[in-house]
């Protein structure tokens, strides 16, 4: 036995003592697939044009270099990070990341011709995608309205997008052999005190039902929303507010996403999940950072991170719950931001696991003195070696080690494009 394989034996043994079986929780982090969003690679612009400007209350700031200017970059971007990061995961992809456009085709007519590569790529990786409409950074998001404009045809236009990108969801979920998701958020709001906020709302419901008109197979598609507090120069009201797509999921039969950079910062999105899987089968998790105003920042291991890894794990509804990451930032390697944040989360749902049970033996004890005790001694319990071995088993480099494969990528690759 070498010297790790030691470390990792008697760690082991310190969990089974409590009641704590390692490998269990190896086999079951292994079985959790995260959907890696394809929009850090390239800060959020698509491949449709060159002079693509983000709208819609979302902001990217930095210019580190490297940003994927067409998908074949994006995919080898992928590739490397795919590579860096433990298990078998999903890769999603915003509406407007299109391998190809065609003359006279906009977004309210893609099809899967749009994104055959994708296609391909993933068949050959034996990977699944998602899929979400994008309702920005395009000229008919019209005073910042999509799907709730007072104009039937600005209307029209991203209800046939919505439809389409449904359609193309489908057959990548038929191709693939696992449903694609296919996330709605719009990024629809006023910037100062709306004088009607009643109407832009019965206007998005109506859209989104004729976006939801056509039932699509859910071995094949399934359909989330994103609810959102608030975004940047759409502060005073937006018309997805939580509210509004709670009730919608739920009277719909619809997915509900938390994106858990969308409300206000003392609020724990861990907090929610048990409440509505109480009552609706499944949710889908775009997990973020919020600092201050701002939603998007690459996810660490701070309390609200694990909070929500431990609500997800602690029930036994694992299989219910959809993971997605939604971050970007460009001033690091975007390459390094996809790695970090993933396998960030993959740690905190690992100590999620590993948890031991006493905490709660002590709560049904009402004994809440104990638990407090438990739960804070819990802190302290050697993960991290459980984590190491992990990545051993998997074949990926530890923490300290990947970065230098990132580097080189940077060196060879990422500093090429100008
Ligand atoms: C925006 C939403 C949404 C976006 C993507 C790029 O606040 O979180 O999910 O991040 O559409
Ligand atoms: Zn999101």
């Amino acid at each position: 036995m070498n010297t790790s394989e030691k470390i990792f034996d008697s760690v082991k043994e310190q969990y089974a003592a409590l009641n704590v079986d390692v490998e269990k929780a190896l086999a079951k982090l292994d079985s959790i697939s995260l959907g890696i969003h394809a929009w850090q690679g390239d800060d959020v612009k698509g491949f449709e044009s060159d002079s693509f400007n983000l709208t819609g209350g979302c902001l990217v700031t930095g210019n580190y270099p490297g940003c994927a200017r067409n998908a074949d970059e994006l995919r080898k971007d992928l590739d490397v990070a795919l590579r860096l990061i433990p298990g078998k995961h999903k890769v999603g992809l915003q509406g407007h990341q299109v391998d190809k456009m065609f003359p006279g085709v906009d977004r309210d007519a893609f099809s899967i011709e749009n994104f055959r590569s994708w296609l391909d790529w993933a068949k050959e990786k034996k990977i699944g995608l998602d899929i979400a409409p994008a309702f920005y950074g395009h000229n008919k998001l019209d005073h910042n309205l999509s799907l709730s404009h007072p104009d039937p045809a600005i209307r029209e236009f991203w209800i046939n997008h919505g439809i389409n990108i449904r359609k193309i969801a489908a057959e990548f979920g038929k191709e693939l052999g696992s449903p694609a998701i296919v996330n709605f958020w719009m990024p629809d709001g006023y910037k100062d005190t709306p004088a009607d906020r009643f109407a832009p709302r019965q206007r998005m419901m109506e859209s989104l039902d004729k976006c939801f008109a056509e039932k699509l197979d859910p071995a094949y598609e399934k359909d989330t929303v994103e609810q959102k507090l608030f975004g940047i120069g759409v502060e005073s009201c937006t018309v997805g507010s939580h509210e509004f797509f709670m009730l919608y999921a739920a009277k719909r039969n619809k997915i509900l996403c938390f994106d858990t950079g969308h409300f206000h910062p003392t609020e724990q999105v861990g907090d929610k999940l048990s409440s509505v899987l109480s009552m609706m089968d499944e949710i889908f998790l775009h997990v973020s950072r919020g600092v201050r105003w701002d939603s998007d920042h690459v996810i660490t291991i701070n309390d609200d991170l694990l909070s929500l890894a431990r609500e997800s794990v602690a029930y036994g509804y694992l299989d219910r719950i959809h993971f997605g990451l939604d971050y970007f930032d460009a001033t690091i390697n975007r390459v390094a931001a996809w790695v970090i944040g993933a396998r960030n989360f993959q740690k905190a749902l690992l100590i999620a696991l590993l948890e031991p049970a006493a905490a709660r033996d002590a709560e049904n004890s009402f004994d809440y003195t104990s638990r407090l005790a438990l739960q804070e001694a819990a802190k302290t319990l050697p993960w991290g070696v459980v984590w190491e071995e992990y990545c051993r088993r998997k074949n990926v480099p530890s923490d300290f080690a990947y970065m230098k494969e990132i580097k080189e990528y940077e060196k060879t690759v990422l500093n090429e494009r100008m």
